[in-house]
């Protein structure tokens, strides 16, 4: 079987977790490092989104069908409880993440610095502060998740953690993210920690091409 590909820029959130998986599975990859709607992108998924993901025959879209298809076809350890409880807390940390989180605080407010869409490009205020007047509960509920054992399901990593921890990555290097995060003890103590972590640090993204 050749080398897994994952397909999709580094600074992606949903690229970097695929990454992270790898990592600790220990699967060797390649990156095609493409934006969205690349070539590469529009050949799999079918609205042209990264990530995407080839490994000889197989081609997946989707960010939690890549960690899954990356957890379950590799030896190593799992990267989720096998047991229904266990694995069913994992599918709702990163359902609620993807579905309610990440839009949120990576479509709209960190698209609203990055991507403004403004005549001057300056940073798009109506949509930052719009996002702002909800953020603080989401960082709250995360809060309170980690408190007790550092990790989101049971007592060690899970892909749940895994598909958070790019978010939060971005959510402290902006300003109004970073004081609701620096305010939330066990969160910024859970981030540092896996910033720490091997599989991470070797992988943090760099900057987005000319910002
Ligand atoms: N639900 C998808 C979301 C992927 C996604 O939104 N990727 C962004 C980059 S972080 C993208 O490709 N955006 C381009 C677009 O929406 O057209 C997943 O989990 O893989």
């Amino acid at each position: 079987m050749p080398n897994l590909q994952i397909i999709g820029a580094p600074q992606s959130n949903f690229v970097w977790a695929c990454r992270i998986a790898c990592g600790e599975k220990g699967v060797p990859y390649e990156l095609v490092a493409v934006f969205p709607h690349a070539p590469e992108a529009e050949a799999i998924h079918p609205f042209g989104k990264i990530p995407a993901m080839r490994h000889g025959d197989v081609t997946l879209f989707e960010s939690r069908a890549i960690l899954y298809y990356i957890d379950h076809a590799f030896p190593g350890a799992p990267l989720a409880p096998r047991d229904p409880v266990g694995g069913a807390q994992v599918e709702q940390w990163i359902s609620v993440v993807n579905t309610t989180i990440d839009p949120l605080l990576m479509r709209q407010y960190l698209l609203g610095y990055l991507f403004p869409g403004t005549p001057d490009g300056s940073p798009n205020r109506a949509a930052i502060d719009a996002a702002v007047a909800k953020m603080e509960p989401h960082f709250a509920l995360l809060d309170r998740a980690v408190a007790k054992t550092g990790y989101l399901v049971g007592d060690a990593l899970t892909v749940a953690d895994i598909n958070l921890l790019p978010i939060l990555f971005y959510m402290g290097k902006l300003p109004e993210s970073g004081a609701m995060l620096a305010a939330k003890p066990a969160l910024s103590a859970y981030v540092a920690r896996l910033l720490a972590r091997k599989t991470i640090a070797d992988t943090i993204p760099p900057p987005m091409p000319g910002r």
